[in-house]
């Protein structure tokens, strides 16, 4: 009973991270010391039965990020009047499936209500009104949020700051003075300043290091920078570029994350191109796990039925582990690979870059499924004869998939 029981506790504070079957993404993180692997979500979503379902399986997601509902624009529509019915919603979700919120965002230049973009500003009245901002909401949250974005997207390609009413009229002040206000609010909180391409090296990398440092001069909270990593089939950064450049957040003396891991693609997606994109999310998940302090990664939302990118990026998209239809990509097992949960190999061919997962025999049972669809792993209970044209291989100990 004694032993028992301590085994039990042991496994709870994650003592004993190998003895756990990691069965998914968020457990083959934690396995590798990760605090979580996550997705985002949307209010809009929840009422899609299968998807809400997945959502919740917390094998693959310990962590969930509401893409919309917590932005200025939804939680204070008109001066001084809050709205948190959208975000308590997810962040009610969050508590009941298990799983760590990432709160996001409290200052961005987008998504912001009228009464804020179009309104008129001096220095002292929107110093005030973005304080009560971030006050207001962050206490609304305190104490249910693992980490906040604070301030979101504040920079141009060449790493000047991106003119905002916040940056017009406060000048660069309103970083520091938006994290002291969060921290004062929620101390608990992880504080992070979060943006995209910024995940390689060049001028827009070196100046999110550089609001790191200007924010901890004012003697202000930060606590990670937030690399959202919005990439491109192709185009992605290699391991390196991604490991050198979260390095060059992390010895300033802060954790990371990928907070908006998406890969998209020129539709129609191709064998080739769903191969080189399993090999882009596997970098992006291995440069995390080699640096102790990227605490995990977050993708922007776990299926292509409900992506952004079509709508931005006419033509592209395909972006995600997850296809339409909710049946998994070769990009799962990618993640997997990369997070340590399966073994891979990259070769190339005709300069396309291909990854291999180890196979062995394939696991027997009955069922059908389809190309690109799981056929076995510890704990599967679904079909496990594939369609013909192709053969169960295995990636790793927890996933199958026919190939
Ligand atoms: O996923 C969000 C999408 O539903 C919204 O239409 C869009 C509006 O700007 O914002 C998306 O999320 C963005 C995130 O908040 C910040 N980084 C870029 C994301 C994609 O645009």
């Amino acid at each position: 009973m004694v032993q028992l029981s301590s085994l039990a506790a042991a496994l709870a504070v994650g003592l004993l991270p190998n003895l756990a079957v990691a069965a998914g993404l968020h457990e083959a993180a934690v396995a590798k010391g990760k605090l979580y692997f996550g997705t985002a979500t949307d209010n809009g979503e929840l009422s899609d039965s299968p998807y809400l379902k997945q959502l919740g399986n917390t094998a693959d997601f310990g962590q969930i990020t509401p893409s919309n509902s917590m932005k200025w624009e939804s939680t204070e529509p008109s001066q001084n009047s809050f709205s948190f019915a959208g975000g308590d919603a997810i962040a009610d979700l969050a508590k009941t499936n298990g799983q760590k919120l990432r709160c996001h965002a409290l200052v961005w230049h987008s998504q912001l209500p009228n009464w804020v973009s179009s309104g008129t500003w001096t220095n002292e009245t929107l110093v005030a009104a973005m304080k009560n901002h971030v006050t207001k909401v962050a206490t609304h949250y305190k104490g249910r949020c693992y980490a906040w974005d604070v301030v979101n997207e504040a920079l141009n390609e060449d790493g000047t700051y991106r003119d905002s009413p916040f940056l017009k009229h406060i000048g660069e002040a309103y970083l520091p003075i938006a994290f002291a206000a969060a921290a004062a609010a929620d101390p608990t909180a992880k504080l992070y300043y979060n943006d995209y391409n910024i995940e390689s090296p060049g001028p827009k990398a070196t100046a999110a290091a550089k609001i790191v440092k200007l924010i901890q001069s004012y003697g202000v909270k930060i606590d990670g920078v937030g690399m959202q990593a919005h990439l491109i089939v192709g185009s992605s950064p290699s391991e390196s570029a991604l490991s050198s450049t979260l390095s060059s957040y992390t010895s300033l003396g802060v954790e990371a994350a990928y907070t908006e891991l998406d890969i998209r693609l020129k539709l129609p997606s191709t064998d080739a191109q769903l191969a080189q994109q399993s090999n882009d999310y596997r970098a992006v998940a291995a440069a995390c796990i080699k640096n102790t302090d990227c605490v995990g990664i977050t993708i922007w939302d776990w299926t292509d039925k409900y992506s952004w990118i079509p709508d931005v990026f006419p033509g592209e998209g395909a972006a995600c582990p997850w296809d339409e239809k909710l049946v998994k990509k070769p990009a799962y097992a990618g993640l997997l690979a990369g997070l340590g949960g399966g073994s891979s190999t990259t070769t190339t061919t005709a300069g396309t870059t291909m990854t291999t997962t180890t196979s062995s025999a394939p696991p027997t049972s009955t069922g059908v499924a389809q190309k690109w669809e799981q056929c076995g792993g510890l704990h599967w209970t679904g079909p496990t004869v594939c369609v013909s044209g192709t053969t169960c291989q295995k990636q790793n100990d927890y996933y199958s998939q026919c190939l």
